[in-house]
């Protein structure tokens, strides 16, 4: 399948995807141009158009397309922008497989993965936690529109499923935004523990990993749970987070991508203020810790 493109490198994507934020952040990262179709999702189901669907069947962004040709999924892409450029920028995937094998375990606890349900690893519970800005967002749309919308275009049923209850219910119930919560916790301190070894980054040199925690710590702070990376408690993730901001790739993929209706949403939802799960996190943080 070709896809119609004028440049070698485009890309498809949303400001706040943490999938489109890693992509992005490994352009950067690989000093690789690329032309940029900034799309929206919940605020008018772009991602869900008959146009967009023809270039991915699966309906979700990122998609890289390299001279017409689409490439899907976040991991997929990032492989292939070091193998498309492997001495240019940094290096983003291990040349040794023993490495390799270890990212991807590492991976498999932290990616958003359709295999993996809502809370059950770092990643997904990353995710779960901004339900309360999504709901903002659906909010926007009449319930009708949204409905129709996921249940008739978007192939993942489930996603339609877990849409509808946030356009109705305005967020997810408190049982399960706990469930999110404590699995950050852990995650957090699995984070911290794997900092021990001193090293500048996850895997001691920059890699894709490293990307991925970009996302995420950003989106903590998307959700007013950012005041747990400046914390004391955990001073390699304080570190470790100060030093990824600096890179040069972080305004350009992350900054300066915000779209105006998330940025709204965080207002409306948190309007400056931590979340009123903040306390609930340093709780199970702690219960953690002592645990281990
Ligand atoms: N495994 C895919 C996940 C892609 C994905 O779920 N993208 C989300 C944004 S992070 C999306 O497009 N959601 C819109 C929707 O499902 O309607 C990847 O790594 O790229």
């Amino acid at each position: 399948m070709t896809i119609e493109h004028t440049d070698e490198f485009e890309l498809y994507h949303y400001g706040e995807s943490l999938c489109s934020q890693m992509v992005r952040l490994a352009l950067e990262e690989k000093q690789i141009p690329y032309k940029s179709h900034h799309m929206h999702l919940e605020l008018n189901a772009g991602n869900l158009t008959k146009e967009f669907r023809k270039i991915n069947p699966s309906a979700v962004v990122p998609v890289l397309v390299h001279k017409g040709t689409p490439i899907y999924d976040s991991w997929e892409i990032l492989k292939y922008l070091d193998q498309c450029a492997p001495e240019q920028g940094t290096p983003l995937w291990p040349k040794d497989e023993e490495s390799q094998k270890v990212i991807d375990a590492v991976i498999m606890e932290n990616a958003l993965d359709r295999d993996v349900e809502l809370g059950e690893n770092f990643g997904t519970s990353v995710a779960g936690a901004s339900t309360y800005i999504l709901a903002n967002i659906l909010r926007r749309r009449p319930a009708l529109a949204v409905i129709w919308d996921y249940f008739v275009k978007h192939p993942m049923k489930e996603r339609a499923v877990a849409f509808t209850i946030l356009r109705l219910r305005g967020g997810l119930p408190d049982k399960l935004y706990k469930k999110f919560i404590r699995r950050l916790a852990i995650g957090l301190l699995s984070t911290e523990k794997a900092l021990d070894h001193g090293k500048d980054y996850m895997f001691g040199d920059y890699s894709m990993i490293d990307t991925m925690m970009t996302a995420h710590f950003h989106r903590l702070e998307d959700v007013a749970l950012g005041d747990i990376l400046q914390s004391d408690e955990l001073p390699n993730i304080k570190a470790y987070w100060m030093r990824l901001q600096a890179r040069p790739s972080y305004e350009p993929a992350m900054l300066a991508q915000h779209s105006w209706e998330w940025r709204e949403a965080m207002e409306e939802v948190y309007g400056g203020k931590p979340s009123p799960y903040f306390p609930y996190l340093k709780e199970t943080l702690t219960e953690n810790r002592s645990a281990a």
